[in-house]
This record gives structure tokens, C-alpha cells and sequence, in this order.
């Protein structure tokens, strides 16, 4: 049954908010044109490597909500903050993860209530319609949604700004076949702000509105698999799952409004973990610590690796232990990445585990980063000292 008050278009943003998303935006279903141009020319350019799924095919399919339903006439825009609280104080001896990873998964959060919201969508349309949601991952662009239903306008960083909450927001779509008069873009822009550009650590934001995928501390600590090239080590400073610095300098962000989700809320200590306890950690209590939250997306043999680069940039010298019994236990992808870390922290007491690790070890990728690391190092052992190298 239709409701009655208010027109069909308020009654849909009602219901959102009722929810508890924070900002809802209508645009139509045709091409999101410029979208699918820039995206292509970011794969010619060589600037979504390390991305194998996101082809020419995707980003066609994901830039026309037409392809994705039969008849699709509307596309609804949704926004959920996550800003919460401030980060834990943490040490040299913590890392930091991004703010989106401190509580649940928001892709299960969110299509669970873009379920319940496709339900009421029929109760207000009072007719039959046909919905599809998306939330990240599937082949829809999230942005493009959101920019042109005036949900916010795109940040030089590339992430969507809304005027009240910030970039500190979740995007998340329905398409369906329901007819719906669409919002209009807003008229908003960084105007002369280059703040983001100038102080992300690896210069990834390599133009405005363009991220260079695989200099992107987001990508090397979430999504890359492999071994973290060397060069970018020490520009990640204690960043073990995602970043937010091109968010955290973002003025617009200054006045961002908190969100009021529970599910978003940090989980005890996951703003800022201990490093030397996840390279201690087992799959057992990984399994326990990260169920529902993004975090379990790099594995423990990812989060383990990440842990490594953050202990050799913070040169935290009570981590050497751990470090050494990760290189001697541990998958070679983490122990290429403790013997950096060791070669970064310094000093003789390293200088003895890495030597000791020439020893035994026989994979020739860690082998010569222990070589590299020794070489970093640069100081003798004294005979005393050799003796002592097992
Ligand atoms: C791939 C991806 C990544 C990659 C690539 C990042 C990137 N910039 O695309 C990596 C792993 C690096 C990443 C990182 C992050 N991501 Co991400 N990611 C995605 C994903 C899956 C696809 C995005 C995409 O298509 N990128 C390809 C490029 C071509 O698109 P784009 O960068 O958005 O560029 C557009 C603009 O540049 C615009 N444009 C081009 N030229 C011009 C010129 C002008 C004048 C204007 C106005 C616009 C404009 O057109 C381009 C195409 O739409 C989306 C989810 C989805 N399905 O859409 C989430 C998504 C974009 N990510 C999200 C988040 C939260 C993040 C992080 C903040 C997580 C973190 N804290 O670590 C970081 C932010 C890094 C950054 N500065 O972008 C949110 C963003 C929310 C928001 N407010 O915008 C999304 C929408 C997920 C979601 N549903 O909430 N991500
Ligand atoms: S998320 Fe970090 S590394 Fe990526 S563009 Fe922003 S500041 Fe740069
Ligand atoms: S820091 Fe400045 S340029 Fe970057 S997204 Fe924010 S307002 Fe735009």
C-alpha cells in the first residue's frame, strides 16, 4: 500500500533515513559517461595496475546501471558515516588502521539493510518493482552514483565529499525500475585546496581526481598479495590496513558529523594495534579477532607482513625477538619483510639475526633481502660476536 503523506520521492528518503542511512540522492539510470571515460583512461594510463578484475568490460558495465537491471529507471544513492570516534593513542609499538575497518563489515551491515529498504520500496511504490543493490563490490560505481544525485561532489582525492559528513561515508546503491523524478549534482568543489595531493606520503594522488592504484598504501595493504616493493616501505610509515591521510588533512572533513551506527563503532583496540602481538598471533585467534570485520581481507599472512614494514619504519628495538622468530617460522612473504624490518630497527642485535638467517635459510627472494638488510646495516661483528652467529 502506497503511504500517504508526502510525495513518492520524500517518502523513499524517509525510509532511508528510518534505516539509518545518513544522506539518500536520486539520479536516472543512463551512462554515467564521463565516469566510464575517466576509467578508461586510468587503465591506459597504467594507473589501475595490480587490479586484474577491473577490465575495459567492467568498468563499461559498472558506469551504465542499465546493463545491471532490466528496465532500470532509477538509481538511489545512499551514504552511511562511519566516523565515530577519535583513534586510541597509540606508540611506537602500534600500528594504525583506517577508521572504515574499526568496527563490522560494513558490506554485510549495509546490503542487510539495503535488503529491508528494497522491501519498504515496494510498500511505498504500492506496486511490484524490481530492485538490485550494490555496496563495493559489485560492478557498479558507487561514486558516480552518489555525484550525480547530489549526494556529494568528487574530492581531488577522488573520494566523494558530502557536505555534512564528510568523505567519512559508506556508498552503497539501489537500481531499480521505478520511476523516480532524480535530484540534481551538486554545485560544490575543492576550489584551490590541494592539501591531499601535497601531503600523501607516496604521492599516489598523481593529478587531481587521480590515484596512481599501486602507490596507494590502501592497495599495498589491502589488496596486494605479494611482496611490498621496497621503495615504498618507507613512505608507509605505521599504516597496517588501509590509510586515511588524504581524508584526515581534508578541511571538509573538519566539520564532518558523526555517524550513529553501533556497527561502525570501534571494536576494543582496532584503531591502533599492538604489532609485536599480531606477529605472534595464530590463525585461531585471527579467525576469532577479525570475524565480520574488514580487516580479514589481507589474511593473517597479509596483516603479518604489514606489521613487519610498520615495526622496521617505527625502529622499535623490542621487536626484534618477534622479528627473528618470524624469520625463522614464518611464510617467506613475511620473512622477506622481517628481515627489512630488522634491517631498518639496526644495530648489532639485528645485525646477529639476520646473519644467523643466512644460515638456514634457502629461499633466494629472502635470502637477498637478508643481503640487503645486512648491507644496510653496515657495521662489522666483532669475532666475538661471529662466533655467537650459529
Ligand atoms: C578500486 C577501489 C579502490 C582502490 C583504487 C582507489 C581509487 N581511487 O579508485 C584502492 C584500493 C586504492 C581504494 C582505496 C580506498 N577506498 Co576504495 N574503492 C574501490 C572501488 C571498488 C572501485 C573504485 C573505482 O572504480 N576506481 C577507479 C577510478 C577510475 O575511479 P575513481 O578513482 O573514483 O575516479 C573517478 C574520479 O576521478 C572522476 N574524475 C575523473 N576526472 C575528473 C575530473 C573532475 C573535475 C571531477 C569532478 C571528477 C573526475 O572519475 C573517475 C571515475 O569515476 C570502490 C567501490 C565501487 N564499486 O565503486 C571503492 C570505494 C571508492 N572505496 C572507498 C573507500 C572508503 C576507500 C578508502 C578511503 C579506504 C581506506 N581508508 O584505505 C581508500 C581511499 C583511497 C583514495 N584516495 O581513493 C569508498 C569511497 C567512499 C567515498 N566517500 O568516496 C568506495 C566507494 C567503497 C564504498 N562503497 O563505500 N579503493
Ligand atoms: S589513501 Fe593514503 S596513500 Fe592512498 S591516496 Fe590517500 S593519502 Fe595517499
Ligand atoms: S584535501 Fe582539499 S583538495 Fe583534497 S579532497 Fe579535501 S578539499 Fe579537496
Amino acid at each position: 500500500m502506497p503511504l500517504s503523506n508526502g510525495n513518492l520521492e520524500d517518502q523513499v528518503r524517509e525510509c532511508a533515513f528510518s534505516l539509518g542511512f545518513d544522506l539518500v540522492g536520486i539520479t536516472d539510470s543512463e551512462p554515467f559517461k564521463s565516469n566510464e571515460k575517466a576509467a578508461m583512461k586510468r587503465i591506459n594510463d597504467g594507473h589501475m595496475e595490480g587490479y586484474h578484475w577491473y577490465t575495459k568490460e567492467r568498468v563499461r558495465k559498472m558506469n551504465r546501471p542499465q546493463l545491471l537491471l532490466d528496465n532500470a529507471k532509477s538509481v538511489i544513492s545512499l551514504a552511511t558515516s562511519y566516523l565515530t570516534m577519535d583513534p586510541d593513542t597509540g606508540t611506537f609499538k602500534n600500528g594504525r588502521v583506517a577508521r572504515y575497518a574499526w568496527g563490522d563489515d560494513y558490506h554485510k551491515v549495509l546490503k542487510s539493510k539495503l535488503k529491508e529498504f528494497c522491501i519498504k520500496l515496494q510498500d511505498i511504490s504500492g506496486k511490484d518493482i524490481n530492485t538490485r543493490i550494490f555496496v563495493d563490490d559489485g560492478p557498479m560505481n558507487d561514486r558516480a552514483a552518489a555525484r550525480r544525485s547530489g549526494v556529494g561532489w568528487f574530492g581531488k582525492n577522488t573520494n566523494i565529499l558530502t557536505p555534512t559528513h564528510g568523505s567519512w561515508v559508506f556508498l552503497s546503491q539501489v537500481i531499480t525500475d521505478l520511476y523516480l523524478k532524480p535530484d540534481n549534482p551538486l554545485k560544490k568543489t575543492c576550489g584551490n585546496c590541494v592539501k591531499c595531493i601535497v601531503d600523501c606520503p607516496t604521492g599516489a594522488i598523481v593529478a587531481p581526481y587521480v590515484i596512481d592504484n599501486e602507490k596507494c598504501i590502501s592497495y599495498l595493504t589491502i589488496e596486494l598479495r605479494g611482496v611490498i616493493p621496497r621503495k615504498l616501505r618507507t613512505l608507509m610509515g605505521d599504516w597496517i590496513f588501509g590509510c586515511d591521510i588524504c581524508q584526515d588533512v581534508c578541511p571538509v572533513n573538519k566539520k564532518a558529523l558523526k555517524g550513529n551506527l553501533g556497527a561502525f563503532q570501534q571494536r576494543p583496540g582496532f584503531s591502533t594495534p599492538d604489532l609485536v602481538e599480531i606477529l605472534n598471533m595464530d590463525q585461531a585467534e585471527f579467525s576469532r579477532k577479525y570475524k565480520d570485520s574488514p580487516i580479514k581481507r589481507t589474511k593473517l599472512v597479509g596483516l603479518k607482513r604489514n606489521a613487519c614494514v610498520a615495526l622496521g619504519n617505527n625502529g622499535d628495538p623490542d621487536a626484534i625477538t618477534a622479528l627473528s622468530i618470524a624469520l625463522k617460522t614464518l611464510e617467506s612473504l613475511v620473512r622477506i619483510h622481517a628481515a627489512w624490518a630488522l634491517g631498518r630497527i639496526g644495530g648489532r642485535e639485528s645485525l646477529v639475526v639476520l646473519k644467523e638467517a643466512l644460515q638456514f635459510e634457502e629461499d633466494q627472494d629472502t635470502l637477498d633481502e637478508i643481503q640487503m638488510s645486512i648491507g644496510e646495516i653496515g657495521i662489522p661483528l666483532s669475532g666475538e660476536e661471529l662466533k655467537n652467529v650459529r
